[in-house]
């Protein structure tokens, strides 16, 4: 869907699917939103990105509509059987629309319930009039997805937790993470596209469960012996939510894991748009590929002063998961103005204001099938369920702790976020009626506490001792924050939160957790019930999900 500039659009969105089919994919009837005997088809959207909303328009996950006219129990935002409304009055960006059904998300998305929504501005309108952006047949969205298919061509997802297959489990049950082996774009397994020697923009939608792609652009010469790789530069010139204020060159990294060529990480729900130039490449068979590791946490390679140390995913490689598309530059030139990228693109973004932080916590615990579960918190209560509660599930019978809703923010207000990651992997957090200005991420070591809580935080990267008897030791000399990255430099509804560089997973009360904080500062709009949550949509499903109530 593209609309036409600043025009409000009103999008009615019906289920016609039959009411008697059975959904194609297994359906854990044991998760949150799945164990009340609802409907297996149903489905509510969300338009991710979409800055100005009112709550009937958002699509919370528990506004679900069937076929058959079933309604949720007790929705806390009832569905919308009227048409939505989508103001369209927001920064030119590279939105999408996609299920957001509770419980059902990863596989109503995986079915193919995902689409583009271009938003248009008057600033990227002159930009394209002045010959600074490619435009028409040279602005390009790629959605890029990962898929496994069964022998007939159907798709497969998998109906097993491979962690629990010889203890009690659920059958089917939510995976971990999906990973597929098949990596499509815009519905197609590694195409190519033939395109002019001309600059083109870009528009990237990382449109996976849980897949990252850490991609770039290269080609081989074979003319020279013996063959040689020749990586194409480009420059990031757009997030999630909008232009940069200047164009950025794609990050060079310094490991095996942050590639040594330019380069460009996106974890799932990010959006990048990038300004590739075929100029002189006439000829070329240029492939994107892609590195970036299953699953994907520190970005460090283990040193062997810290074991037992828990070490990147295994980077992708080869033909299947290492190559995400080709661009053959054999397409006939056709006679268009030049293009010429402006050193800027937008009047610069505002830096939003520091406030008194609002400390949330990404912290892994395991259900009551034994699964594991990483949810969202708080330091100081622990994990902390969609519903409010803190489930303890170490405790028989099940301790239910209430704590209600602890994300509050006022309409219209900023608010600095930390956001403490105590697991293993990455999340992309992805956040509702509102956007963040990312900030900084730094280490740090703290205790731990009952249900995953957090105390003595010590922001270092040199691991701290452990508590002898009831003494705290002191905390080793600060390790400086560092400023995220100059293409997250923008405005973002997608905040990549890395794990510790160092970790090893502890689970004993009173021991040392190593971890990673991520600062943003966020603008909320408007009031009503929203969510924020993990956008790896296997871990959304399993209940790392909160509300955020904007008063
Ligand atoms: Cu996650």
């Amino acid at each position: 869907m593209s609309p036409v500039l600043l025009i409000p659009a009103q999008v009615q969105y019906t289920n016609t699917l039959s009411a008697t089919l059975q959904h194609f994919l297994p359906v854990d009837k044991t998760i949150h939103g799945t164990m009340m005997g609802e409907p297996d088809i149903r489905s509510v959207v969300h338009l991710h990105g979409n800055r100005i909303v009112d709550q009937a328009s958002d699509g919370f996950p528990e506004a679900w509509i069937s076929p058959t006219g079933t309604l949720p129990m007790l929705p806390r935002v009832p569905p919308n059987l009227s048409p939505f409304q989508y103001t369209n009055n927001q920064e030119a960006s590279l939105l999408w629309y996609h299920d957001h059904t509770i419980g059902m998300t990863r596989l109503n998305v995986f079915a193919g319930m995902a689409g583009l929504y271009i938003v248009r501005d008057t600033n990227e309108q002159t930009l394209i009039t002045n010959n600074q952006l490619p435009s028409g047949r040279y602005e390009v969205p790629l959605v890029i997805q990962d898929r496994t298919f069964k022998l007939d061509g159907s798709l497969a997802y998998p109906d097993k937790d491979p962690n629990t297959l010889l203890g009690g489990i659920a059958n089917p049950s939510v995976v971990p993470e999906f990973f597929g082996n098949v990596i499509v774009v815009n519905g197609t397994a590694w195409p190519y596209f033939q395109v002019e020697p001309k600059k083109y923009r870009l528009r990237l939608l990382n449109g996976s469960n849980a897949r990252f792609y850490t991609m770039d652009f290269k080609f081989t010469d074979t003319t020279v012996i013996p063959s040689q790789d020749y990586y194409v530069p480009f420059q990031v010139i757009a997030t999630d939510s909008g232009l940069l204020n200047a164009p950025v060159p794609a990050t060079i990294g310094t490991s095996s894991i942050t590639p040594t060529v330019p380069a460009l990480t996106m974890a799932p729900a990010e959006r990048y748009d990038i300004i590739i130039d075929f100029t002189g490449l006439g000829g070329k068979n240029i492939t994107m590929t892609n590195s970036a590791p299953v699953p994907f946490g520190r970005t460090q390679p283990c040193t062997t002063a810290i074991p037992p140390c828990v070490p990147p995913g295994i980077p992708a490689t080869g033909t299947m998961q290492g190559q995400i598309m080709q661009f053959k530059v054999n397409a006939p030139a056709v006679s268009s103005p030049a293009i010429t990228i402006p050193a800027a693109l937008r009047t610069p973004i505002v830096p939003l204001v520091n406030t008194p932080a609002h400390q949330v916590l990404l912290v892994e615990t395991k259900d009551d099938k034994g699964r594991i579960t990483p949810m969202l918190g708080t330091l100081n209560n622990g994990w902390i369920d969609f519903m409010g509660d803190h489930i303890d599930y170490t405790k028989n019978p099940i301790q239910v702790t209430p704590i209600g809703d602890t994300d509050k923010p006022a309409r219209n207000s900023v608010q600095t976020w930390e956001i403490f990651n105590s697991t293993l992997d990455a999340h992309p957090i992805h956040l509702h009626d509102g956007a963040f200005q990312p900030i900084e991420r730094q280490p740090f070591s703290a205790i731990l506490g009952p249900g995953g809580s957090l105390t003595d935080i010590c922001y270092s990267s040199t691991p701290r001792q452990p508590k002898s008897g009831t003494v705290v030791p002191a905390c080793p000399p600060v390790t400086p924050p560092s400023p995220v990255l100059a293409r997250e430099k923008g405005w973002k509804d997608t905040m990549l939160v890395y794990p510790s560089e160092n970790n090893t997973p502890t689970i004993n009360i009173g021991g040392i957790v190593k971890g990673q904080v991520t600062r943003v500062n966020i603008k909320f709009e408007g009031p009503g019930l929203f969510v924020w949550h993990c956008h790896i949509t296997e871990h959304e499903d399993h209940d790392m999900m909160r509300p955020l109530a904007v008063r």
